[in-house]
This record gives structure tokens, sequence and C-alpha cells, in this order.
């Protein structure tokens, strides 16, 4: 039996975060947008397919214009079926701000059902300000939903964000190989000046996922071509 589910993301946060970029990055995945308006606030809308026969229509909402205590904040929170809440990992005050950020949440976002904290910029891994584990601690603490980490730059995770929180809205578990498909290679990027500084076990894991992914890649690829041969 194939399900159809409907939902509405607000991707919420301080400004320069990477809202904007976030649904940038996905967009170039064919997400396109359906309706721009004047006022400030910009939706896009993609059906995706999920194992199943289910298909989430996901209208994501870039609220990046509106202030922590906007009337239209507390319009937009209200009728959202998931949030994303964005911090940059080398801006501690974007991750500080969470707290007012889940406030608002808790004070109008009456229909959520998931929620999720996303640390974005980890291309700039050396730059980091905020802990993997202070980050874990906040998700806990506050009882959310989920926990991911991106990139708007080189793209690492955020397809692979979507098809998360379109699982949990639709209620269809994904497993790790079936979330395989939406990784992207991340590519290293050092900055300039702070070439020294010592790796995290932190970077190590996330390589360590995208060369199983590539090696799976690899191999899909290989198959592949034995059956075209
Ligand atoms: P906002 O919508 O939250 O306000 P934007 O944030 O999407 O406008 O991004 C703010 C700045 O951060 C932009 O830089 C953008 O290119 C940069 N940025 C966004 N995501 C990432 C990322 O993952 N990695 C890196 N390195 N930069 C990112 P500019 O210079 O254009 O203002
Ligand atoms: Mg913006």
């Amino acid at each position: 039996m194939s399900q159809s589910v409907s939902s509405q993301l607000c991707i919420i946060g301080d400004g320069a975060v990477g809202k904007s970029s976030v649904i940038q990055a996905f967009r170039t995945e064919g997400f396109a947008p359906i309706y721009k308006q004047t006022i400030g606030i910009d939706f896009y809308e993609k059906m995706l397919s999920l194992p199943g026969n289910t298909s989430v229509s996901l209208r994501v909402w870039d609220v990046g214009g509106q202030s922590l205590n906007s009337k239209s904040l507390a319009q937009y929170l209200a009728s959202t079926d998931a949030i994303f809440m964005v911090y940059d990992i080398t801006n501690i005050e974007s991750f500080d701000n969470l707290h007012d950020w889940l406030s608002n949440i808790k004070k109008y976002a009456a229909n959520v059902k998931c929620i999720y904290v996303v640390g974005n910029k980890i291309d700039l891994m050396n730059l980091r300000q905020v802990s993997a584990e202070a980050h874990e601690h906040f998700v806990l603490d506050n009882n959310l939903n989920g926990s991911l980490w991106m990139s708007a730059k080189t793209g690492e995770n955020v397809v692979k964000a979507f098809y998360i929180v379109s699982g949990d809205l639709a209620g269809v578990k994904l497993s790790s190989y079936d979330l395989s498909f939406h990784d992207k290679v991340l590519k290293a990027y050092i900055h300039k000046d702070d070439e020294t500084e010592a790796r995290t076990d932190w970077a190590d894991q996330i390589e360590a996922e995208d060369r199983a992914a590539e090696e799976r890649k690899k191999l899909s690829e290989a198959v592949q071509c034995c059956i075209l041969a």
C-alpha cells in the first residue's frame, strides 16, 4: 500500500549560520522553488520517495529574515511539523542562542513533531568553537529528536538530512544503507591560518564514514558494469 505525506519544515537560527545556503545546497539536487514571497519568507517544496512506497511532500520554509521575537515567526512555527535549529560550528554565540530559539519553539510550535539541532559549516572543522559533546548534550537535555551536522558549502550531509526528517515524519525508519545513497563525499578544507591544528576523533569518524560510502559506491558501480557486460 502506498502512503503520501505532506509536511512542513521550518529552518531557523541566527543570521549567517547558513540557513539559506542549506536550502540552496538541496535545491541544486533538483529542489525547485515553488513560491517566493516579497515579505521575506521563501518556501520550497520537494517530493521525496522513501522505501515502502512512501512519498513525502516536504515544504521547507526559510524563516531567516525573522528575528527571535517577530510575530510572523510565531505564525510560521505554529503550523510547522518539523524544525531544523541551525547554528554555525565556528560561532559559539549562534549555538548559545539556540536556548532562545528553543523557548520560542516551545511557546509557538504547537504542532511540531520533530526538532533537530543542525551544526552547519563542518568544512571549517579546524575553526570549530562548539564541541560535539556540547551539541549532543543540548539535544539530549532538551529531549529533541535528532542531531545533524552538515556543510552547505560542500553539500556534505545536506540531502541526507532532508531524507532523515522525511522518514521521521512519515514513520519510515531509514537504515544507514538507505541513507548511504544520499551521501556526498566531503572535500577536505583546511583553513590557511591554522594548518597545524591536530585532527579530532570527530573528523576521523566523518572521514571513515566517507571512505566507507565511497567504497559502497565503487562496489555498486562495479556491479553495474558486470550487468552491462
Ligand atoms: P543565513 O541564511 O543563515 O543568514 P547564509 O546564512 O546562508 O546567508 O550564509 C551566511 C554565510 O555563510 C555565507 O557567506 C555563506 O556562503 C556561508 N556559509 C553557509 N554555509 C556554509 C558552510 O557550510 N561552510 C562555509 N564555509 N560557509 C558557509 P558569505 O561570505 O556569502 O556571506
Ligand atoms: Mg538567509
